[in-house]
């Protein structure tokens, strides 16, 4: 059935099958980065300049079905060159995003098409690409979702996009500097002002009882959410877009790192007139993320565990088959780096400083045109060792492909496309080099990444 314009401007039953539409027959819809503003503080502090996506932040919610196609014209309205990353899909490499890699950056003023399928479900998002550091802390993100084929059985579903904004007080602006050096040579730039789409103190209203869907993104540039639930009880159904073989009990709390994504299912056990938290630790203190105020009840009684989200076809890796990488981070504050090559020189980690470089992978300071980590045959099974020899916290990220963490016993985790791998801990990932590409592999603690924490896998 193909609607007229009226029709789906009028209807509402239009409107309900608008999402697996394509978007328009003359042409890809459009997407543009623009300067905005919002309010993201209380009102007394008057309106932040923003970037964002169609002036939006988050941007518009991109909502496709398994298997579908996103298409999209980008247009670059910004000051800045930019470029947009489809974070977690399995996308061809030149629709990858990353601008000095898989294409130039755009120009301001110039177009760009977006143009790739999604073959996997799941809570995805995405993000500028480009001096990330500066432009994902500007507000240039927004959630890209993938509808399973069978929708659980769910009353609601919220998407939850958590990011702590680094604002100056005195002028309620985001603060712009962007490469200071602390927020590089230590944690990152982490913010002042917690929120939720954009919203400090976020709250939806939910019935007792009812089942949610929480498709929870990451979108910080160096926080680690710890998060816990109260007044509901949850399962853990997805991480980074992936399905779990087997909903996991919640249990006392969920980390997130930067990148990460969770699909979160709740049941509401808070009684009308309570309010049911998804909350979030900082420095040690709960602080309410999301509220949810229960006015009313959905049923008598409660639906049972969840049934696992119908599964991807990620492929599986055979350890044994596997090749062995290594990667080992170096370098940061409190850190033993003495020097390290950039751009084929060694320096001293002094003159390293000096140019705002902190972080060695292989003792090369990241950039992409380092070459890259490994190159590899395409269906290579590949099992890569990151040793962290900092003492901070890095969430390293593969761009297109998904991969599975491997415990200490050899047992392989659940798919995932960002690790979290703590200061003097060694962590291993395997994963199927089945797509084909520069693929980015990187720290997603953005002000690392801006500071050394780079490098690429090429498949070929
Ligand atoms: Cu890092």
């Amino acid at each position: 059935m193909r609607l007229t314009r009226r029709q789906a401007v009028g209807g509402m039953a239009a409107t309900a099958f608008l999402p697996t539409l394509p978007a328009r027959a003359a042409g890809p819809q459009t997407l543009t980065a623009q300067v905005s503003d919002m309010q993201l503080l209380p009102d007394e502090y008057g309106r932040t300049t923003i970037w964002g996506y169609d002036g939006t932040m988050p941007g518009p919610e991109i909502r496709v079905s398994k298997g579908g196609r996103v298409q999209r014209e980008f247009i670059n309205q910004l000051p800045q060159a930019t470029s947009i990353h489809w974070h977690g899909v399995r996308i061809d490499n030149q629709m990858d995003g990353v601008s000095g890699l898989t294409q130039s950056a755009i120009a301001p003023n110039e177009r760009f098409v977006y143009d790739f399928k999604v073959p996997d479900a799941g809570t995805y998002w995405f993000h500028a690409h480009n001096r990330s550091v500066e432009q994902v802390a500007r507000g240039l993100y927004g959630a890209l979702i993938v509808e399973e084929t069978t929708p659980p059985d769910i009353d609601q579903e919220d998407v939850l996009i958590l990011d702590d904004w680094l604002v100056d007080t005195a002028t309620g602006q985001i603060d712009n500097d962007f490469d200071a050096m602390h927020d590089r040579s230590h944690a990152g730039r982490n913010g002042n002002f917690i929120a939720t789409n954009g919203v400090g103190g976020f709250s939806k209203s939910a019935k007792q009882n009812e089942r949610r869907r929480l498709r929870i993104i990451n979108a910080a540039n160096a926080r680690i959410f710890e998060l816990r639930l109260d007044g509901m009880e949850g399962w853990v159904l997805a991480l980074d877009g992936m399905p779990l073989n087997k909903p996991e009990p919640f249990g006392d709390y969920l980390l997130l790192g930067p990148g990460q994504r969770a699909d979160v299912f709740v049941d509401i056990t808070a009684e009308t007139g309570e309010v049911a938290h998804l909350v979030s630790m900082i420095d040690d203190r709960a602080f309410a993320q999301v509220r949810f105020n229960v006015t009313g009840e959905a049923s008598k009684t409660r639906r049972s565990i969840p049934a696992p989200l119908e599964s991807n076809s990620t492929p599986n890796v055979a350890l044994q088959d596997a090749i062995q990488l290594d990667l080992t981070m170096e370098g940061g504050a409190m850190g033993r780096l003495r020097s390290a090559s950039l751009d084929g020189k060694r320096e001293s980690f002094r003159s390293l400083i000096s140019k705002g470089q902190f972080w060695a992978f292989n003792g090369a300071v990241g950039r992409m045109e380092n070459g890259p980590l490994a190159q590899l045959e395409r269906g290579e099974h590949v099992r890569l060792k990151i040793r962290n020899d900092t003492v901070f916290p890095h969430a390293m990220h593969l761009h297109g492909m998904h991969f599975q963490e491997v415990s200490e016993s050899g047992q392989l985790g659940p798919f995932r496309d960002t690790t979290l791998v703590f200061g003097n801990q060694t962590r291993e990932i395997a994963f199927v080099a089945d797509n084909p590409g520069k693929w980015l592999l990187h720290c997603h603690m953005l002000s690392h990444a801006a500071s050394g924490m780079t490098t690429q896998i090429e498949v070929v």
